[in-house]
């Protein structure tokens, strides 16, 4: 598929203008200055710094991954971009397409930038970065001193524009190439963690400090922890096992976040998993087409919790009611964390979160209600964590005993080596209201 961004990007540039407008004369402000971030050391103790992780806030704009550029923005101006060309013999300049700069005023300079031309601190203005310092240099005050203005900003993030759209497509399409490299590797070959991480990222074309969070790749008995990153290299794929994926891409600081699970070998225990697996990812589907403008997202995480336990009667590791197994909060126990987020510039990107979630969903990541233009996953799961599930083995009184009485406890030990189970889409919500599974499209 051809990749226009260039045309999208700058319709994008100019939407974003129109949405700082009010933000700007709600808060009387003359500007925002956005830093793209800099470089952060590791240790104090050694001369190593983390790869750059580029400012969100500045990446809305452009994609430009480089270090202490500046982005003015002012009403009805179009937007300056500072940097410095200043380059060293240690390092080699960001790569970057011409095109990405064509929206802006673009100032590069050969040496330290001239901190008093870019604004005047007598005038309201606002520093948007992470770098204290330079905020002080430039005689601003943090966004973080006033939080109405910041949650303002990050509000402009809910609704994806159509060029937001085709990164965050573009990124399940790469994602997608690791996901079905690695699902061949394990079903077919012998390989350790390791190497199937390393595998997906061949495949996705990316190095490990390019994927949008550290991938989890987990054989068996691993996938039980949520966010499992501690790759065995000597266990290998056995005859009977199975691998939780949760792997993503990013093009042009757009994510995609993609979780798929297997099983390999025959006989009863594996087969039972498999259903499991069927299971948890037909109730994703169904979930993915309940997920409708004006549904709350909250109500759509209850009803996951409902599917979850309709497949435990059905594969009988619950021998009571669908209800009973939710209202123990034995389906909590199984399936402890939300049922998705919104996706991004980040991972669990901000603006739909604003409302405190219910105490029985206290890790949901999305409180919002479904509207058009939003990009969100939908990501439920099943897992056997012995330290969640003890007190419906070990009570003796109350609904967790009472829920735990009808357990198969056999079947679930024997199931425990399975590790768990996610299956994750990303989706996005058109102008239109239809919602559009990025996943599905692109895997094959
Ligand atoms: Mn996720």
């Amino acid at each position: 598929m051809p990749t226009d961004f260039s045309h999208l990007h700058r319709a994008h540039v100019t939407e974003l203008q129109a949405r700082y407008e009010p933000i700007f004369e709600r808060f009387a402000l003359a500007f925002v200055v956005v830093h793209s971030g800099y470089l952060q050391k590791k240790t104090r103790y050694d001369d190593q710094y983390w790869p750059l992780r580029p400012n969100p806030h500045f990446q809305h704009w452009l994609p430009l991954e480089e270090a202490d550029a500046l982005l003015v923005l002012r009403p009805g101006k179009t937007p300056v971009i500072w940097r410095s060309t200043l380059s060293d013999y240690w390092d080699a300049p960001a790569r970057t397409a011409p095109a990405i700069f064509e929206p802006f005023e673009v100032h590069s300079v050969d040496g330290p930038l001239p901190l008093k031309s870019i604004c005047d601190p007598r005038e309201r203005g606002l520093f948007l970065g992470e770098n204290d310092a330079l905020a002080v240099a430039l005689g601003l005050r943090g966004v973080e001193t006033e939080p109405d203005v910041l949650a303002a900003i990050d509000a402009l993030r809910v609704r994806k524009t159509p060029y937001e759209q085709r990164c965050l497509a573009e990124a399940n399409r790469r994602a997608c190439l690791g996901h079905v490299a690695v699902r061949e590797q394990f079903l077919t070959g012998d390989f350790s963690e390791l190497e199937l991480h390393l595998g997906y990222l061949r495949a996705s074309g990316q190095d490990d400090a390019e994927t949008p969070y550290k991938n989890i790749v987990a054989l068996g008995a691993a996938g039980a922890t949520l966010h499992y990153v501690r790759y065995d290299h000597s266990r290998k794929i056995a005859g009977v096992d199975s691998l939780l994926v949760d792997a993503g891409a990013c093009v042009r600081g757009y994510c995609s976040d993609i979780t798929r699970t297997y099983v390999r070998g025959a006989g009863g225990l594996p087969e039972t998993f498999r259903a499991l697996i069927d299971g948890v990812d037909s109730f994703q589907q169904t979930l993915v087409a309940n997920a409708t403008v004006g549904r709350s997202y909250e109500a759509l995480h209850d009803e996951a919790h409902g599917h979850l336990a309709c497949l435990l009667v059905d594969v009988k590791l619950f021998a009571g009611t669908p209800e009973q197994a939710v209202d123990s909060g034995l389906t909590r126990a199984l399936l402890p964390h939300g049922l998705g987020h919104s996706l991004g510039l980040q991972c669990h990107d901000v603006g739909c979160a604003s409302l405190q979630p219910r105490a029985d969903n206290s890790f949901l990541r999305n409180t919002s209600t479904i509207a058009p233009e939003q990009c969100f996953t939908i990501e439920p799961g099943l897992y056997f964590i012995e330290r969640l599930l003890r007190g419906f083995r070990e009570e003796n009184a109350g609904p967790r005993a009472a829920a735990g009485r009808l357990v198969d406890w056999h079947l679930l030990d024997a199931l425990t080596p399975f590790g768990g189970i996610r299956i994750e889409d990303d989706l996005v919500v058109q102008a239109s209201g239809s919602c559009v599974n990025l996943t599905r499209d692109c895997f094959f």
